[in-house]
């Protein structure tokens, strides 16, 4: 699929999913590469360059997709030549699209450990890592029940129980609003994540934070399921996940919302769950206490301080 293609999948959220739109966005990048006629570096550079920023514009708070892309782009710049640059692309790119599949996989043994026979486990928004935990635990042959909400605006709720009644468990669907009235009945809560900061916190489908505060207040253990990809490196160095607002059209007809001028609709898509509310991040390379993020920032994504120290001249004495 060409990058513009890919790109307004993603912005119609057609392909959404933090893993799914970083996957996509790694063999958009392959195909373009693949695609580049041109024989000449610099231009073969910019060409890709263009298309990485095109692919990160799309949206903004799920980390997974700027992470692909570097990862897919990193090293671009050491290419001796554009066989040389296309291939590394190719490479990596597809290196990054069999290890997130494989780090799903791995996450879904893992936390699908975390799960009890006889537990009743609610979910919010769909995330393919979180249901992996779940689906795993039931072909364990577990038995479990789950609660899903429906994730106004956009019901990817709907998504979740088809996936959930396809693979034979017993579920049940609520409304957002409902988490508080079922919480008793439930054992243990697990979402997937869009980006993980380095002090731990978790910004994933807006509701998630309610629905951890929520489990917190009952003593219901709350798990997010996050590849190592969706922690977000550059916190390190201060900067902020920026939360999409999505159009208001998606919580409210615009026909309405014409005839009620004194009123603004606000659609953020994601919030931001503190890292006290969570018990356990499960990521591929193990499982870990949210306040222990930074390790994997650093051992697993590879980006230390050092990556940074140049760019923001953070050594900079000015001398004299
Ligand atoms: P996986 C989704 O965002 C949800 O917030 C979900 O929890 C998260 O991405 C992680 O999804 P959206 O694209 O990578 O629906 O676990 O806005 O599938």
């Amino acid at each position: 699929m060409s990058v513009s293609e890919t790109a307004e999948k993603i912005k119609s959220m057609e392909i959404r999913g933090a893993g799914r739109i970083a996957r996509a966005a790694a063999e958009a990048l392959r195909d373009h590469a693949l695609s580049l006629r041109t024989g000449d570096l610099p231009v073969f550079s910019v060409e890709m360059e263009k298309a990485a920023d095109t692919l990160v514009a799309t949206r903004p708070t799920a980390v997974s997709l700027p992470n692909a892309v570097h990862i897919v782009m990193t090293g671009l710049e050491q290419a001796k030549d554009t066989e040389d640059a296309r291939s590394g692309l190719v490479r990596r790119a597809e290196g990054f699209i069999r290890s997130s599949r494989s780090a799903v996989e791995n996450i879904a043994r893992f936390g699908a450990r975390h799960i009890r026979d006889g537990d009743t486990i609610l979910t919010h928004c769909n995330s393919e890592v979180a249901l992996g935990c779940i689906i795993e635990a039931h072909r364990s042959g577990k038995d479990i029940e789950v609660f899903a909400t429906e994730v106004r605006p956009r019901n990817q709720g709907h998504i979740t129980i088809r996936t959930l009644n396809d693979a034979g468990i017993k579920t049940n669907f609520i409304v957002d609003s409902a988490v508080r009235s079922f919480i008793h009945d439930i054992d243990l809560v697990i979402v997937g994540a869009d980006a993980v900061t380095v002090n731990g916190a978790v910004v994933n489908k807006i509701g998630t934070a309610q629905v951890a505060h929520t489990a917190k207040e009952a003593r219901v253990n709350v798990i997010v399921a996050a590849e190592t990809y969706k922690f977000a490196p550059r916190t390190v160095i201060g900067d902020l996940i920026r939360i999409e607002e999505r159009s208001p059209d998606e919580v409210l007809p615009a026909a309405i919302a014409k005839t009620l001028p004194n009123v603004t609709v606000r659609n953020p898509a994601f919030d931001v769950t503190p890292a006290e509310y969570i018990d356990l991040i499960v990521t591929e390379a193990g499982a870990i206490p949210p306040q222990m993020a930074y390790v994997i920032i650093r051992e697993y994504l590879g980006w230390g301080i050092e990556e940074f120290q140049k760019s923001l001249d953070l050594n900079h004495h000015p001398e004299g």
